[in-house]
């Protein structure tokens, strides 16, 4: 068995990246992969460092589900005190914890752990990787990055236990990051346009069924529940030709035909950007199976553009709407009176079976009243569509974080657990039962 994947030139620098476990009361590798630690490998290998990577959720899965997706595997840990009394079972998902250490122990010394996070109630997970990676390597500085580093970087610099905790993109602050180390290695040199980044390092993964795609960053919308711009304040595009050549690349090494797009806003100006690259993926005769576990804008689909998500063929199809209700009630900026509607007829006019449209409805937000999301529900599959509830996480620096701490019945700000959307932490109090009767409601 290999047991580290290492992008390596003999004698250089040696960097070890991790991607932490998901400590969680659920969780779901429904297209999940660390794409910002994989573009920051290949960058740091590109410059000449030897990148070694340890990825906690790079395990079989404990139950497969479609198109590569799945169960990962859970171990049953305790309740952390500030969530006890919820009735779930609290867990580790990834790896087992002695084959972290083992792998740990096969590494050469590194001169800094580059460690990645996602959602900021994860948290426990990058402390205890980080822990058990001092103990393994004493000597080496730990700099955090990813997302709850962003979002909640005093909590990251007095609990996480890094040395170092950055903000935003990796790629320019770890020119500085590592410099300021005093590190034995090479200068990084600051990157261009996205099109001038190397691909990310997928081959450092062991379990790959899909490739995870990023045509765009940011998003140029602003609504009020979305940490978007907190993460990526500026939205760039890929050019067009440069997303059908990775694919050609990764197809031709690692025969893979699903595909995810983790855009924010995949579907912007589509007839000159999403709709060329499906266009010349034809033209070139490459076939792929698309999906967008993040949601698309429903507004911007037009007869035509169904008609190519049809065609590519798109076979996990998400729009994301919040709520069918309109005007002031609405917390987004993706929907107006009829854009719903128009979606979905396009979409079915263009072969899809409303049952594989699926539509993503948010619940769990401060004063939402369950009938508005029964409407919902109700109306989506009136529409034909398929609901697919998505839990509120109240996210910190967004517009609703202020509504979202006046409501909770936790104090939201003192400990990132409390934005764990399993929570539901802006109802005014856990209930199973609505949870149940939406979640029935939308599946009968
Ligand atoms: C793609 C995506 C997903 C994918 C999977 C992502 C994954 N890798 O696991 C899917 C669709 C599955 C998903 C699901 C969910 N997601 Co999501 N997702 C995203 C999204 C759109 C992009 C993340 C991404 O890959 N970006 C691209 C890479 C290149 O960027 P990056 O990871 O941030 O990395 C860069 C920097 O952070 C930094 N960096 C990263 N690591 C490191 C390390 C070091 C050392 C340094 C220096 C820098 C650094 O450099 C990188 C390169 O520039 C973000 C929003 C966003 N725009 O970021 C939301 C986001 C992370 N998701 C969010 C949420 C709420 C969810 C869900 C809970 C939604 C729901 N209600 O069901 C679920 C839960 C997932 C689960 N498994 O349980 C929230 C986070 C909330 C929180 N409290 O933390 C976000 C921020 C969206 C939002 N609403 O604002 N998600
Ligand atoms: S459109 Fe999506 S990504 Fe953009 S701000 Fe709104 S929720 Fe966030």
């Amino acid at each position: 068995m290999r047991l580290s994947h290492c992008l390596e030139m003999a004698t250089n620098p040696v960097l070890l990246l991790i991607n932490p476990w998901i400590y969680d009361f659920a969780a779901y590798d429904f297209f999940a992969r660390p794409l910002g630690l994989l573009y920051l490998a290949s960058y740091l290998s590109s410059q000449g460092y030897a990148v070694h990577l340890l990825d906690c959720l790079d395990t079989p899965q404990a139950r497969t589900g479609a198109f590569g997706t799945g169960r990962y595997p859970k171990e049953i840990i305790p309740t952390p005190e500030a969530l006890r009394g919820i009735p779930r079972r609290y867990g580790r998902y990834g790896i087992r914890e002695a084959d972290f250490k083992a792998r740990l122990a096969a590494l050469p010394r590194p001169d800094a752990i580059l460690v990645t996070s996602l959602m900021t109630y994860w948290y426990p997970g990058v402390q205890a990787a980080i822990s058990l990676a001092r103990e393994q390597f004493p000597a080496a500085p730990v700099i955090l990055g990813g997302i709850y580093a962003t979002l909640c970087p005093e909590h990251a610099r007095e609990h996480s236990g890094a040395d170092a905790v950055v903000t935003g993109p990796g790629e320019a602050a770890l020119v500085h990051q590592l410099a300021a180390l005093g590190l034995p290695g090479p200068a990084l040199l600051p990157l261009g346009a996205l099109d001038s980044q190397p691909y990310p390092a997928l081959d450092l993964l062991f379990h790959l069924p899909y490739l995870p795609l990023l045509t765009s960053r940011g998003c140029p919308l602003d609504c009020s529940y979305c940490a978007s711009r907190l993460l990526q304040p500026r939205y760039q595009r890929r050019q067009p030709s440069a997303v059908v050549e990775e694919l050609r690349h990764w197809q031709s090494r690692l025969n893979l035909r699903d595909v995810a797009f983790y855009d924010d806003a995949l579907l912007l100006d589509a007839e000159n950007h999403l709709l060329v690259i499906l266009e010349e993926l034809a033209k070139q005769d490459l076939s792929f199976r698309f999906h967008t576990p993040n949601g698309l804008h429903a507004r911007l689909i037009t007869p035509e553009v169904a008609r190519w998500l049809h065609r590519a063929p798109f076979k996990t199809l998400r729009l994301g709407v919040e709520t069918v209700a309109l005007g002031s009630a609405r917390l987004d900026r993706k929907l107006q009176a009829g854009e719903l509607e128009a979606a979905l007829r396009y979409l079915q006019e263009a072969g899809f079976r409303g049952e594989k449209i699926g539509v993503y409805l948010l619940m769990g937000l401060p004063h939402q009243e369950e009938n508005e999301i029964s409407h919902s529900i109700r109306r989506v599959k009136e529409l034909g569509g398929a609901p697919v509830l998505a839990q509120y996480a109240p996210i910190p620096g967004t517009a609703l974080w202020p509504q979202a701490v006046a409501a909770s019945r936790y104090d939201l700000a003192s400990d990132p657990l409390f934005h764990n959307n399993s929570l539901f932490p802006c109802w005014p109090q856990f209930s199973w039962e609505r949870y149940s009767r939406l979640k029935r409601l939308a599946s009968d």
